[in-house]
């Protein structure tokens, strides 16, 4: 039997369990990244770990998030990222020098290799053909130290793309059509691998933009083959020797197939506050817009803002319209300063922010009450913006730069004639902003720079014989990361402050849960489906665990945040019958009195709610090696303990 390309790729990185779907494997890792927002825990777990030199091929530390310096607390995280990667092998991109994934796909990607990130747009790698995927930051910690990279094994689904894009119709609108299709859960314990002829019409930067909102999908990864178009992206970025060919095998088998004729897809938006709330621009009609962003690790390619460029050239943005341009690396942003297209730009009135995240994460530009905000990015939660009750529409930047125009949503192909873009044979090349790490004879002398913003992390403990504790908070499904522990410009600066940040758990949903927390000692969450999708903040576990929360009791998870919460010492429990989710209300009194016996013989948890006098059972979403993590109190007491041995 053949295997998929995702298939080859874990069959080389194998180090522990079989390639069944549904099984624990642990897999080598060859690169990692980390940016700032998620990089200093992961730094600071790392250094915990006490290994001197990072043992991967590659690692890179990217600043990108937090580059809104609006107290010491973001300068201060940066000097500490530069000089741990400095002492331990790490390459440190430096903020200015654009967006991680953009960056690493540009000068860092290989086809054929593994990568993982504590970000959750890490699969934007698999557009050049990498096994690229997101973690919380401990993993990335693990990985960076030689150890290996746990997931469960994945189901394959391939989407066959036939035909060719119509003018005007772009990637983004590709991937849009697949979370309409799909959903925010549809990808959740798969890879999604692209084939077929439609293929070929796809750039890497494209293919990039399909790949990175994989990760809406909750997929594992995204990943499409490494082909002559991969080579020649390779070739111009001066990196030629890195590519190899990388394609299944004829005879590969996959879990599930869909395909999508490229030729009829049209413009598609995805409407508030869900990316797979997708429509079709015509169907949604001239909605009036206030606000346009371009940009984000999604679509913020050379190949992005030159059609953006050659729209906006000659024209000026609406007056009612507030338009942003953040280009997605420093390499895009001298090209176009180069070209002159940067220059159309400006001179339309385009708003020009540095190479960063920047509004996607609420850093800057939030939307004016309940403003209509088009935006190129990969997420629309709610509040996600900085705006409470803004509306946000994730577009492709033809979309975008139309409506910039008109001042409403607007369907490019009413543009008439368009002009495509040419890939460079060459793109600009000057990695003077990648520093790299000291010699190892130099690397003992390097200080660490630690500020004052830099707190103790949550102390957990082993696992006690039996849980009683309140429901301290019930939500329903699709509750994201972004609900559990927000972003935005005010609070991002306290990422290495768990105290601090815990002020604002859940602050989306329901104000009062932290006090609620603090005043009952312990409690236990109870959710829907696909909980904890979107980010791979480990904060979203971390947080809840300073607040005293034991045990999360969902219909299921998302990927990451599964294993993020796990990795903290919190229970990750599925209801094994969803009814039961019905008949707990907040504030019931639970008790899951065999918690520990049954977590070390992983067999059915016990739940009792006091309050109704009734009994339900769980199942802990825990591997062997997870189990045993959870009884140590996650997974550093669990390295700790084991370190000895
Ligand atoms: C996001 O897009 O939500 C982020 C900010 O990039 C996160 C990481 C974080 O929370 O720092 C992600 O996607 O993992
Ligand atoms: Fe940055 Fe937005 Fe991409 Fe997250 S999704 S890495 S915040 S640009």
């Amino acid at each position: 039997m053949g295997l998929t390309l995702a298939q080859k790729i874990i069959q080389s990185h194998l180090l522990s369990g079989e390639m069944t779907a549904g099984s624990e494997i642990g897999l080598k890792i060859d690169q990692t990244l980390t940016q700032d927002a998620t990089g200093t825990v992961a730094y600071l777990e790392f250094e915990a770990m006490g290994v001197p030199r990072v043992k991967t091929e590659r690692s890179v530390a990217y600043i990108d998030h937090n580059t809104l310096q609006t107290g010491f607390e973001n300068a201060d995280d940066h000097r500490f990222i530069q000089s741990v990667a400095k002492k331990h092998g790490i390459y440190f991109s430096r903020p200015g020098n654009g967006i991680c994934h953009q960056v690493h796909l540009e000068r860092f990607g290989i086809p054929g290799k593994t990568l993982i990130g504590s970000d959750s747009h890490t699969p934007t790698g698999g557009g050049i053909g990498m096994l690229a995927m997101g973690a919380g930051g401990l993993d990335v910690a693990v990985a960076m130290g030689g150890g290996a990279y746990y997931i469960t094994m994945p189901k394959m689904l391939r989407i066959n793309l036939t035909g060719k894009l119509s003018p005007w119709v772009s990637a983004k609108d590709i991937i849009l059509e697949v979370l309409r299709i799909l959903t925010v859960k549809g990808g959740v314990g798969k890879v999604v691998e692209y084939g077929g002829e439609g293929v070929s019409t796809l750039s890497v930067p494209e293919r990039a933009t399909i790949t990175n909102m994989g990760a809406e999908l909750g997929a594992t990864t995204s990943i499409f083959p490494s082909d002559e178009i991969t080579k020649e992206f390779l070739k111009a970025q001066g990196r030629e020797q890195d590519w190899i060919e990388l394609k299944p095998d004829a005879d590969a088998v996959y879990d599930e197939v869909l395909t999508i004729n490229l030729s009829e897809l049209a413009p598609m938006a995805a409407c508030p506050h869900s990316p797979d709330k997708v429509k079709k621009v015509g169907e949604i009609g001239k909605m009036k817009v206030d606000q346009v962003c371009i940009g984000s690790c999604t679509n913020s390619s050379y190949r992005d803002l030159m059609r953006v460029a050659s729209i906006l050239k000659g024209k000026t943005v609406n007056p009612n319209v507030s338009l942003a341009i953040a280009p997605g690396s420093k390499q895009v942003y001298t090209m176009l300063a180069q070209n002159g297209a940067l220059a159309d730009l400006i001179s339309a009135g385009a708003r020009i922010l540095e190479c960063a995240c920047g509004p996607c994460i609420g850093m800057g530009q939030s939307p004016n009450t309940a403003g209509i905000s088009l935006r190129t990015f990969n997420r629309n939660f709610e509040g996600r913006s900085g705006t409470a009750d803004a509306q946000i529409y994730l577009v492709s930047p033809e979309t975008a730069a139309a409506s910039a125009i008109t001042g409403v949503l607007t369907d490019a192909r009413t543009l008439g004639k368009e002009n495509p873009v040419e890939m460079p044979a060459h793109f600009y090349i000057n990695d003077n902003l990648i520093v790299p790490p000291a010699d190892e004879s130099e690397a003992k002398d390097v200080e660490i720079l630690r500020g004052p913003n830099i707190k103790e992390f949550p102390a957990t403990a082993a696992l006690p014989q039996s849980i009683e504790a309140k429901a301290l908070l019930k939500v329903g499904d699709n509750i994201t990361t972004d609900h559990i522990m927000p972003a935005g410009s005010k609070i991002l600066p306290y990422r290495s402050n768990i105290p601090y940040l815990s002020n604002f758990c859940f602050g989306v949903c329901d104000k009062e849960f932290p006090e609620r927390c603090r005043q009952n000692g312990k409690g236990i969450i109870i959710g829907g489906a696909n909980y904890g999708q979107g980010s791979s903040r480990e904060h979203a576990a971390l947080v809840p665990l300073y607040l005293g929360i034991k045990a999360v009791i969902v219909k299921s998870f998302a990927r990451i945040h599964c294993a993020n919460l796990a990795n903290a010492g919190i229970i990750p429990l599925m209801f094994k019958n969803e009814k039961d989710y019905d008949t707990i209300d907040q504030m019931d009194e639970l008790e899951l009195p065999n918690i520990r016996t049954e977590i070390e013989n992983g067999t059915a948890v016990l739940v009792k709610n006091l309050t109704k006098g009734t009994t339900f059972e769980a199942e802990a979403v825990l591997s062997e090696r997870q189990r045993k993590m959870v009884l140590a109190g996650g997974l550093l007491n669990y390295t700790r303990e084991n370190s000895g041995k």
